[in-house]
């Protein structure tokens, strides 16, 4: 019997013993989410293997582990990842047939995993798969919360939030570890005993830990996502249940629960701020423990831990690790002060993700205090420390009556990095300006990258597919490999049918969008898409507003030679961000105008789909001729959607921001649209306290465009609901919008004229393919392994 075969129907066999056994359900009367989780543990089974075999060997080979600490694990949705990494997919098909069922059907079944909030979290998810496809033993540590990321609705054009459910089903992937737990404190006093100093905290509540393997490339290697869930010390109160006070009784649970319930809660009041501070000690000092754990099991010289342990700290929010290592080591362990310094220097590693200085994180020190008191005296001796060290400086991490995170994590760490190289530098000349003096060698660059398992296998078969006719299968785990498209890109075959893919694309995602938003979209038309986070620095006013002069353009001249262009946005703005929230809102009321618009309508059509989420983002890239990458430049610290969208053939338009600049010089400046003021141009622009108004009074497209917001064109029922954004684009426009207005336009039009020429535009778009291979997190993850983490693959 050929072996496929053979196996086929073995996962047959496996897939009805899931629905019998585990889901106790007859195929006659099983329904799509039975067949989901039959196949899930399926998949689930033959993954188990080699994580077994992982971790063995990870025991035994003793070399050094990597622990990835994030607040946030953007996973999205886990099966099809599970089938295409584990190289499965034709059989799968073959299992479901088989049964009658349809394998897309199932798999759009499984809810999207929104454990984070964009770049930051994906970028941690993309980090564990190829840590996993590398073969280097890592370990993500997280918070299991319960709600993701909220849900995002439209009610009269303005976002909605609702919460999201993911855990409402049981979640296949995950193995509860009830044997796995810590109890963790916060508040009460420091004590001094027998010449120890001693925290004894007033409350108590237990972590409990939740694994998902994490499969690498064809099952080569996996890994463990562990995330711990809030549980209570002491459940449930018979006492005051015996009293009949039953609310109270089950209060410890609840509150225990609180801890790892949402996402980010809202932090603009004092309780949700304290929850946030509590949400990060909680994760960071379990993930403490059992890093400590796990080495003492091996281990008896703890001054051995930087040899066997890196631990990155992905941004500030698991920065409190530091000090709770410390705090261990030398309180509970008695090693002296210096040494467990010198240890947990030797440990820790620190990402930065912005330089937005409101994005810095930064605590009250009372509020600090409060929660932490021993962790606020090591800080202080950490300070003392490092100022012996260099007394001339008077950087610390605790001043002016607060916490600053960013300032504890570089002087903790042993290396620093910035996520572009951009970003990496701006970090050396402006936040870090003075601790990088004192350390010259501590801040390095890791450009971002993306997982192409995912990002371009996954998410794009019939590409993936050319692809892996054209040069092999090699390219999935060594992208670079896409190099050897290039000398195809003359070929006038090789190019239709590059073309044949991006035009299916388009077709499946307007399909979509009939069905799910009833909307028709013109797939002859470029299709333009801006997803990403809502936040005026990312400027997505400065794409509706460009939209806006464009459209009232075309019904000057409706029988112009237009370049017919659909706009696609989508993100979620923040629940208090009412800025973000009214661009959503006007870029839903300006849709509304213009689909209707008769006259322009064949040229520009605008829509917002909402709820924007990993699963969404798999639809819309693959389906997207034009990127748009268009923050002020120097805030975006990389970006890394920009790489998604130019390994999927779409050409970007762009600033010379974030990672944007290596995208541009690994695809060739003669294949991205550049516009914008650079990142010291912008600086010196905020200089002139009118830049805006010069910029409006010198571009009548702009003043125009402006006026609509003003004389209520898009709010006829509410005139000046959007004379605010317009106000603010006048006086102030910290994001320069109005100063690159102008060159937004000229490049737009450049487009245009470029798109008008279907071949040369997919030649230039297949460049971008060829050339984006440098831009897999693989060689991201190696970049870590060597220069900041000193950690080996295990993989022969
Ligand atoms: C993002 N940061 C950067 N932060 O903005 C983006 O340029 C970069 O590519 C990406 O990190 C990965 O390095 C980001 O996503 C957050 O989501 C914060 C999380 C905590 C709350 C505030 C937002």
């Amino acid at each position: 019997m050929p072996r496929k075969a053979r196996t086929s129907s073995e996962f047959r066999d496996a897939l009805l013993k899931h629905l019998t056994y585990t889901m106790g359900k007859d195929p006659e009367h099983a329904q799509f989410f039975d067949w989901r989780m039959a196949l899930s543990h399926a998949i689930r089974d033959r993954m188990v293997d080699h994580w077994v075999a992982s971790t063995r060997k990870t025991y035994e080979q003793d070399g050094k582990r990597v622990y990835y600490l994030s607040m946030e694990f953007l996973i999205g949705r886990l099966l099809e990842d599970g089938i295409f990494n584990l190289d499965m997919v034709e059989e799968v098909k073959e299992a479901l047939d088989h049964f009658g069922m349809d394998m897309r059907t199932i798999l759009n079944d499984e809810p999207d995993a929104a454990l984070g909030n964009g770049g930051l979290g994906r970028l941690a998810a993309c980090f564990l798969d190829s840590l996993s496809t590398i073969g280097c033993p890592a370990m993500g540590y997280g918070i299991r919360y319960e709600n993701g990321l909220f849900k995002q609705s439209f009610v009269d054009g303005r976002q909605v939030e609702s919460p999201e459910t993911w855990l409402q089903e049981p979640h296949p992937w995950e193995f509860e570890r009830p044997e796995v737990r810590f109890t963790l404190g916060f508040g009460g006093d420091v004590i001094y005993e027998n010449g120890k100093t001693l925290w004894r905290p007033a409350e108590l509540i237990q972590a409990e830990a939740f694994d998902t393997p994490i499969i690498g490339w064809q099952g080569k290697w996996a890994n463990t996502l562990r995330l711990w869930a809030g549980r209570a010390v002491d459940p449930f109160d018979l006492g005051l249940f015996n009293a009949g006070d039953f609310a109270a009784a089950a209060e410890h649970e609840a509150l225990a629960r609180t801890i790892s319930r949402v996402l980010y809660p809202e932090d603009s009041n004092e309780a949700g701020k304290e929850l946030r501070l509590k949400q990060e000690f909680f994760f960071s000092a379990a993930s403490i423990r059992d890093i400590l754990r796990r080495f003492d099991s091996q281990h008896d010289d703890i001054r051995m831990l930087p040899k066997k342990v890196a631990i990155q700290l992905n941004d500030t929010h698991p920065a409190i690790a530091g000090p709770e290592m410390l705090r261990i080591l030398h309180d509970e362990r008695g090693l002296s002060f210096e040494d467990a310094l010198e240890i947990v220097h030797g440990c820790m590693n620190y990402t930065n993700h912005t330089l937005l200085p409101e994005a810095l994180e930064r605590w009250d020190e009372r509020l600090f205090g409060r929660l932490l008191p021993r962790h606020l005296q090591i800080i202080d001796r950490i300070d003392d420390a490092h100022y012996k060290a260099h007394p001339h400086r008077t950087l610390s991490a605790r001043s002016d009556g607060q916490v600053k995170m960013g300032e504890l994590s570089f002087i903790v760490a042993n290396r620093v990095n910035g996520v572009s190289a951009l970003h990496t530098d701006l970090m050396k000349k402006t936040v870090f300006r003075e601790l990088h003096e004192l350390h010259p060698d501590r801040i390095v660059n890791e450009t971002n990258g993306v997982t192409p398992r995912r990002w371009l296998h996954s998410c794009n078969p019939g590409l993936s597919r050319l692809i892996t006719d054209t040069i092999g299968e090699g390219w999935v785990d060594d992208l670079e490999q896409l190099e050897r498209l290039e000398p195809l890109i003359g070929d006038k075959a090789w190019i239709e049918r590059f073309e044949t893919v991006k035009s299916d694309n388009k077709q499946a995602l307007a399909s979509y969008v009939a069905q799910t938003h009833g909307v028709k979209l013109n797939t002859e038309a470029m299709f333009d898409v801006q997803i990403k986070r809502m936040h005026e620095y990312k400027r997505q006013h400065l794409n509706i507003l460009e939209a806006i002069a464009h459209w009232q353009e075309i019904k000057d001249n409706p029988n112009g030679d237009w370049t017919p262009r659909v706009k696609i946005f989508a993100g979620k703005a923040a629940q208090g961000y009412h800025f973000a929230k009214d661009i959503i809102r006007l870029i839903n009321d300006v849709a509304k105008l213009v689909n209707a618009d008769a006259a322009t309508r064949d040229y520009l059509q605008v829509i917002f789909l909402p709820n924007y989420n990993v699963t969404l983002a798999e639809r819309l890239i693959p389906a997207a001729d034009l990127s748009e990458q268009i923050s002020t430049a120097g805030k975006e610290a990389s970006g890394t959607g920009n790489m998604k969208f130019a390994l999927n053939g779409a050409l970007t338009v762009g600033t010379l921001d974030g990672a944007n600049v290596e995208i541009r010089e690994r695809v060739g400046p003669e294949n991205f649209f550049l516009f914008g003021m650079l990142a010291d141009e912008v600086m010196q622009r905020r200089m002139i306290h009118d830049h805006a108004q010069q910029a409006i009074n010198a571009d009548p497209r702009l003043a125009r465009a402006l006026n609509a917001l003003r004389d209520g064109t898009f709010s006829p029922e509410d005139p000046g609901r959007y004379t605010h954004i317009a106000d603010n684009l006048t006086w102030s426009d910290y994001f320069l919008v109005c100063s690159d207005f102008s060159d937004y336009w000229r490049a737009q039009r450049e487009v245009d004229e470029a798109y008008r020429n279907p071949e040369k535009w997919a030649e230039m778009a297949a460049l971008n393919v060829a050339r984006s291979g440098w831009f897999s997190s693989d060689r991201t993850i190696r970049g870590y392994m060597c220069d900041i983490w000193g950690a080996e693959s295990l993989l022969a």
